[in-house]
C-alpha cells in the first residue's frame, strides 16, 4: 500500500462516526454533511488512514451536552420531529430555539448533534490523557451554537463542550476560528473567563453579512475587573482577501497570541468557507493558503484539536480538509497533487483533478482589504494584547 510513515512518537488521531454522513439538512440547504464522507474519500486513497489512529466516536451524552447546553433546549432537540415545524401550536417553541430556514428539523437532528459533539469530546479527551498530540475532528466546528438556541446551521457546540474538557486539564486554552464567520458562540460562552483566549478572522459587515459581531473593538467585557477583559479577539476583514495578506496577518495575530497567552492546548476551527468559489463565503483563499494556516499552528508544539466547520462548495472543503490532515500527518510533501484515479466520486474532483485548483482566478473577488487596513487591525491588536497581560 502506498501508506505515510509517522515520524515515531508523533500522534495524531482521527475521531469520525459515518453515521454522521447521511443526515439531509433539507431540500438546498447549503449545510450538505455529506463533505464528510469526500474528505474521506481523499483521505483514504492517499493512503492517510495509515499514519494516525483512527477511532469511531461514540454520541455525546445528553449530560456531556449539558454542560453547556440549557437541558429544556436538549429536551426539545431530542423530541422534536421534522413535521412540527409546520403545526401552528409549536410556532413559539420554534422560535423560542431559533428553528426556521438556517435551522431546520430533520429526520435523525438529536443523532446528528449527539454524534459530531461526540467527536470533539473524545477528541479532547485523546489530548488530554496524553494519547495524542492532534486530534482532529472534521464533522465538528459548529461555532455559532447558543446555550439554549440553534443559529447558523449549527444546533450544539462540539467546540465549547471541546475546551470545557481541555480547561480540565490546562489552565489556558487558545482558540482560533478561520471560517469566513464570526465565531460567536464559542466567544460568548468564554466572554467572562480569561482562561479562554478567542480569535476569529472573519468577513464583518454588521448589517450585511452573518452573524453581523465580531468588530474589531469587540474584545471581552468592558469592566477591567471582570477577568475575561480584552480576552476576546476579532480579525474583521472584507470581501475578497487572498492568500499572502492572509496568511501575513494569520502569522502576526497568532504569533503574538500565543508567545503573550502561552496556551496549553490550541482549539482550531477550520471552516472552509474562506477558500475562493465557496457557495456562502467572498474570501479569495486557496487551498494552500488556508492550509498554511493549519501548517503554521501546528509548528508552535502545542496539544491540537481540529475541528471543521462551514464550507459550503463540497469538492474543496474536501480538498482543503484532506489536504490538512496531510499537513497535520507531516505528509503534505508526500502527496501527489493529482487526485488519484482510485478515489470514490471522482467525478466530483474534474475537470482538474487537482487537490490544489486555482480557487481564485475561477471568479475573484475584488480585494476590499487594502495593506493600510489590515496594517491598523494588527496595531489595535498588539495594543489589546498589551492590556491582556495587564
Ligand atoms: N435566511 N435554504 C454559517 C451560517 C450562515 C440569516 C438570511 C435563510 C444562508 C442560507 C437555508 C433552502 C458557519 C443569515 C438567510 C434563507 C435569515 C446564511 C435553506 C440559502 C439557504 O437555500 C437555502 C430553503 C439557506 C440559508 C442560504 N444562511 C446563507 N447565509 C446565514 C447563516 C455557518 O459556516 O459559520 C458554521 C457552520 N444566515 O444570513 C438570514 C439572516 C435566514
Ligand atoms: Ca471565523
Ligand atoms: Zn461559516
Amino acid at each position: 500500500h502506498n501508506g505515510i510513515a509517522r515520524p515515531k512518537g508523533y500522534r495524531v488521531s482521527w475521531h469520525a462516526n459515518p453515521a454522521v454522513e447521511p443526515h439531509h439538512f433539507g431540500q438546498s440547504h447549503p449545510m450538505k454533511p455529506w463533505r464528510l464522507t469526500l474528505t474521506k474519500q481523499l483521505v483514504i486513497a492517499y493512503g492517510m488512514h495509515h499514519a494516525m489512529d483512527l477511532y469511531l466516536s461514540r454520541a455525546a451524552t445528553f449530560e456531556e451536552m449539558a454542560e453547556f447546553h440549557k437541558a429544556d433546549y436538549l429536551d426539545f432537540l431530542k423530541q422534536v420531529m421534522p413535521g412540527d415545524m409546520e403545526v401552528p401550536e409549536q410556532g413559539d417553541r420554534m422560535a423560542t430555539y431559533n428553528i426556521g430556514d438556517d435551522c431546520p428539523i430533520f429526520d435523525g437532528l438529536y443523532n446528528y448533534c449527539s454524534l459530531y459533539a461526540g467527536g470533539t469530546v473524545d477528541a479532547a479527551r485523546k489530548l488530554v490523557n496524553n494519547q495524542s498530540e492532534i486530534a482532529i475532528n472534521w464533522s465538528g466546528g459548529l461555532h455559532h451554537a447558543k446555550k439554549g438556541e440553534a443559529s447558523g446551521f449549527c444546533y450544539v457546540n462540539d467546540i465549547v463542550l471541546g475546551i470545557l474538557q481541555l480547561l480540565r486539564h490546562h489552565a489556558r486554552v487558545m482558540y482560533i476560528d478561520i471560517d469566513v464567520h464570526h465565531g460567536d458562540g464559542v466567544e460568548q460562552a468564554f466572554w467572562s473567563t480569561d482562561r479562554v483566549l478567542t480569535v476569529s478572522f472573519h468577513k464583518y459587515d454588521k448589517d450585511n453579512f452573518f452573524p453581523g459581531t465580531g468588530g474589531l473593538d469587540s474584545t471581552g467585557p468592558s469592566h477591567p475587573l471582570n477577568p475575561g477583559a480584552h480576552h476576546a479577539i476579532n480579525v474583521p476583514l472584507n470581501d475578497g482577501i487572498e492568500d499572502d495578506d492572509y496568511l501575513q496577518l494569520f502569522k502576526e495575530v497568532i504569533g503574538s497570541c500565543v508567545e503573550t497567552y502561552n496556551p496549553g492546548s490550541i482549539v482550531l476551527q477550520c471552516g472552509a468557507d474562506s477558500l475562493g468559489c465557496d457557495r456562502l463565503g467572498c474570501f479569495n483563499l486557496n487551498v494552500t493558503g488556508h492550509g498554511a494556516c493549519v501548517a503554521y499552528t501546528k509548528t508552535f508544539g502545542i496539544p491540537l484539536l481540529v475541528v471543521g466547520g462551514g464550507g459550503y462548495t463540497p469538492r474543496n472543503v474536501s480538498r482543503a480538509w484532506a489536504h490538512e490532515t496531510s499537513i497535520l500527518l507531516d505528509a503534505a510533501d508526500k502527496i501527489d497533487p493529482n487526485i488519484p484515479e482510485t478515489v470514490a466520486f471522482r467525478n466530483h474532483f474534474g475537470p482538474d483533478y487537482s487537490l490544489f485548483p486555482p480557487l481564485s482566478e475561477m471568479r475573484r473577488i475584488e480585494n476590499k482589504n487594502p495593506r493600510s487596513y489590515l496594517a491598523t487591525v494588527v496595531m489595535a491588536i498588539k495594543e489589546q494584547l498589551r492590556y491582556m497581560q495587564g
